[in-house]
């Protein structure tokens, strides 16, 4: 039986549990942690070393869902290939998975990352810090069940862009924020209060607002990280296309992503009202019991706005994301009667073959 346990921080007993009851039958199977996903190609660190995934046929096929599919993050059970070819044969139960809306017509999950506890939201003080986006990100995060924390980078450029902190507050409620420059490496002792041993995080962001910089500052510390990060490349400087997870000195584990232009949290609906407190708490007060705020009389949310105690384009924005939701899950339940329809037919038609055949068997005999 294998007995090594993964260096890697993050394996804890919810892993441990599943692969003690698989390695009974399959003994040769060995636990590691996908650090990066490019396309079909996976890297795989087993706690002493990287190691290239590929996936078996059986695995392959068996899939039905993108969903069931490795992600970064993700802890998977592999047999050795020879040389750094690691088999991957599974993928272990996730303790929470970061998920958007596929872009396109289809209403999709594509998964982001997977096993992740917080989640950091960059902005950038360069006079591009949008609430609005930052409302999505915050729904994406708590509707995967992921930790939010805000980070505003680029706080050595804070006075070109005009930052009003009552105004973040209004959106951010009880989600923490803070002030960073990756540039001056400022304010980055914020890091010290999430960045425990066995925490994974992600950074999530538009394209620019300098998560990949951010994260070579806290690898630059002290330089262990798992994937090579030179300080002074142009990693910091271009796009990032992957999805990369770090080791940071501490044991804390960071997970770097490309800026997301199309942003819809998938399968949030549950924690729009968390996200929205403020017209949560509105909602007592309108005179219908299903008010929907959008011009009913004696509606307490839409006075909030008139009266100036709520920012129009938040209630817009509440609108908007509510409609996503309800429209994926209108039409999720749709695919899942479709399914279902499909199913039935199917067996239908199996039953009829099968009577057909019984009763040549009886006309037969
Ligand atoms: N002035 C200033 N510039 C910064 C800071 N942080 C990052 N930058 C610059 O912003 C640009 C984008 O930074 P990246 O770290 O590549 O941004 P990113 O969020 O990783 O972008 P994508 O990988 O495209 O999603 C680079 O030119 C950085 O040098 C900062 O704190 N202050
Ligand atoms: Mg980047
Ligand atoms: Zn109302």
């Amino acid at each position: 039986m294998n007995h090594e346990h993964p260096a890697l921080s993050g394996w804890n007993s919810f892993f441990e549990d599943q692969y003690r009851k698989i390695i009974i039958e399959n003994p040769e199977l060995i636990p590691g942690r996908v650090i990066e996903v490019q396309r079909d190609m996976y890297r795989i660190h087993d706690g002493t070393r990287e190691l290239n995934g590929v996936l078996t046929g059986r695995f392959y096929h068996g899939v039905d869902h993108a969903s069931e599919l490795p992600v970064t993050g993700d802890w998977v059970l592999f047999r050795s290939g020879g040389d750094d070819l690691a088999v991957i044969n599974r993928v272990l139960d996730r303790k929470t998975i970061l998920s958007r809306r596929k872009p396109g017509a289809s209403v999709m999950e594509q998964p982001i990352a997977a096993n992740v506890d917080i989640m950091f939201i960059v902005q950038g003080l360069d006079g591009d810090y949008n609430l609005r986006r930052l409302e999505r990100y915050l729904l994406l995060s708590t509707g995967s069940g992921i930790r939010p924390v805000v980070l505003f980078n680029k706080y050595d450029l804070i006075n070109s862009g005009g930052f009003d902190p009552d105004t973040v507050k209004s959106v951010t409620g009880d989600i923490p924020f803070h002030l960073v420059s990756a540039h001056d490496k400022t304010g980055f002792a914020c890091f010290d209060d999430y960045m425990k041993p066995g925490i994974t995080a992600v950074f999530a962001g538009s394209s620019g607002t300098g998560k990949s910089s951010i994260i070579n500052v806290l690898l630059n510390e002290e330089r262990q990280s798992v994937r090579e990060v030179r300080a002074d490349d142009s990693r910091g400087r271009h796009t990032t296309t992957g999805r990369s997870l770090f080791i940071l000195p501490g044991g804390a584990m960071v997970i770097d992503t490309p800026g997301m232009r199309e942003l819809e949290p998938w399968d949030a609906a549950d924690d729009m009202d968390n996200i929205f407190a403020d017209i949560k708490r509105l909602e007592p007060d309108c005179r219908f019991k299903d008010c929907t705020h959008s011009g009913e009389p004696g509606c307490a949310v839409t006075e909030a706005v008139s009266e100036g105690r709520l920012a129009p384009d938040r209630l817009r924005s509440w609108h908007k994301l509510l409609r996503e939701q309800e429209y994926q899950r209108f039409r999720a339940d749709e695919g899942a009667d479709f399914e279902r329809r499909r199913k039935e037919k199917k067996f239908k038609k199996e039953c009829r073959k099968i009577m057909s055949e019984k009763n040549k068997t009886r006309d037969s005999g």
